[in-house]
Order: C-alpha cells, then sequence, then structure tokens
C-alpha cells in the first residue's frame, strides 16, 4: 500500500480525501494525527499544522502532499478512472468553486459555529456555547445554504449531472452539521435537504458515516 493519509477521521478535509480514494476504489493507510497535538515530526510535512496530509511511497522523498485541494487533485491525475472531476474547462473551474465555497465559507461556519461548541468542546471536556450555536443556525447558515439550494435546484449533483468534487466538498462539509445535531430543513431547503440525504447515501459517504458516527458518539456519552 503506496498512499498513506495522515489525520483524523472527524475532519471535513480528511474525508474529502477519503472520499475521493474510496470512490476510486485506492488502498490507503489513515494514520491519525491530531492537529492540535501534532508529533513533532508532523511539522515537517505540514507547515501549516493542518491535516490533511497525503504521503506516497511510490515517489521519491520528499513524497507527501499538504492540502485537502491539492491531495485531491494529485490523486485524480495519478488515479483518473472514475473521474471525479468535469471534463469540460468551465465545468471542471465550476466544480473548483463550490470546492472553493465548502472549504471556506461552509466549513468555517459549520466548523467553528456549531462541531466545535457541540463536538470539539466536548472532547475537551468544556461545555458547548449555545447561544454561539443559535446565532449561527439562524444568522449565518441560511444565506449559505440558500445559495445551495438555488445551485442545486432540481438537478442530481452541482455541476454536469455528474458527482464530482464539487459534492464530495460539499457533502463533507455536511457529514459535520449531521455529527453536530443538525440537518437542513426540509420545509426551508427542500432540494438541499434532498441532495445531502442522496449524497451521503453514495456507499463512499455511508461507510465513512458509519465508522466516525462511533467516534462521535463516544465523544457524546464522556
Ligand atoms: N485548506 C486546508 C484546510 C485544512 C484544515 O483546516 N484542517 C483542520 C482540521 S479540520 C486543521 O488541521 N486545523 C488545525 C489548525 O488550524 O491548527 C485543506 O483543505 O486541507
Amino acid at each position: 500500500m503506496s498512499l498513506i493519509v495522515y489525520g483524523g477521521s472527524v475532519s471535513p478535509f480528511v474525508r474529502k480525501v477519503r472520499v475521493v480514494l474510496i470512490e476510486k476504489g485506492i488502498d490507503y493507510r489513515l494514520d491519525q494525527v491530531n492537529p492540535f497535538t501534532p508529533p513533532p515530526e508532523f511539522l515537517a510535512i505540514s507547515p501549516l499544522k493542518r491535516i490533511p496530509v497525503l504521503r506516497d511511497t511510490d515517489q521519491p522523498e520528499p513524497n507527501t502532499l499538504p492540502d485537502s485541494s491539492v491531495i485531491c487533485d494529485y490523486l485524480e491525475h495519478k488515479y483518473p478512472e472514475p473521474p471525479l472531476y468535469p471534463k469540460g474547462a468551465f465545468d471542471r473551474a465550476r466544480a473548483l468553486w463550490f470546492e472553493e465555497y465548502a472549504d471556506s465559507a461552509v466549513a468555517e461556519t459549520i466548523g467553528r459555529g456549531l462541531f466545535f461548541e457541540r463536538i470539539v468542546k466536548r472532547m475537551l471536556r468544556q461545555e458547548p456555547d449555545e447561544e454561539v450555536c443559535t446565532r449561527t443556525l439562524t444568522q449565518k447558515i441560511p444565506p449559505l445554504f440558500d445559495y445551495l439550494e438555488r445551485e442545486i435546484g432540481t438537478h442530481q449533483f452541482f455541476v454536469g449531472e455528474r458527482f464530482s468534487i464539487a459534492d464530495i466538498a460539499v457533502g463533507s462539509m455536511f457529514v459535520n452539521f449531521d455529527h453536530a445535531g443538525e440537518v437542513p430543513s426540509k420545509q426551508r431547503w427542500p432540494q438541499l435537504s434532498a441532495y445531502i440525504a442522496r449524497v451521503h447515501a453514495r456507499p463512499s459517504f455511508a461507510a465513512l458515516l458509519d465508522e466516525e458516527r462511533s467516534v462521535i458518539a463516544r465523544f457524546r456519552a464522556a
């Protein structure tokens, strides 16, 4: 097995990489790294101290790549089948835009405003600040989800009616929303809500959701 992913399984960015690997049917090993207490050698391969990092032992050293978007793009080029990026220049760029939207605004809002409060704080044996969560749910999330609702409309997937990196990135951020005990309202965001259920039902996402829910349940019980 030539590929090692360094990171924690509940990170949405690590999950993006794992979904790509599963969708492409590639074997890999996950080495758990907590980015907040990383082993000293991790800093040498992740200058921004973030997860994930990929190591490809088929390559001579230095053989590591940080950043989920860089890693997913590398995997697409090394293992082109099945393609997870649209072929046309414009569609490909649109898929990268949805990836960016998910990785920046959506990740920040769900990550800091909900997942950190309800899950990470419990891991640290601290109490969640439900006021922060309420503000996130009532003020910050609605415009983000309204945009996704408009864009998905009656389409199966975000770009070109094919599952792509856009769906992997968006779907991945919504797993953390789910871990924080939330689902998008079916009344306000019917299309987005059905789309997320569809994406999470894919075998790649379903397998990881299953694995992660048992980790999350342990923290909830703690
Ligand atoms: N742009 C990066 C973001 C990665 C990221 O922010 N990972 C978080 C975990 S979800 C992390 O390592 N945080 C540690 C820190 O910010 O110190 C990517 O796509 O890989």
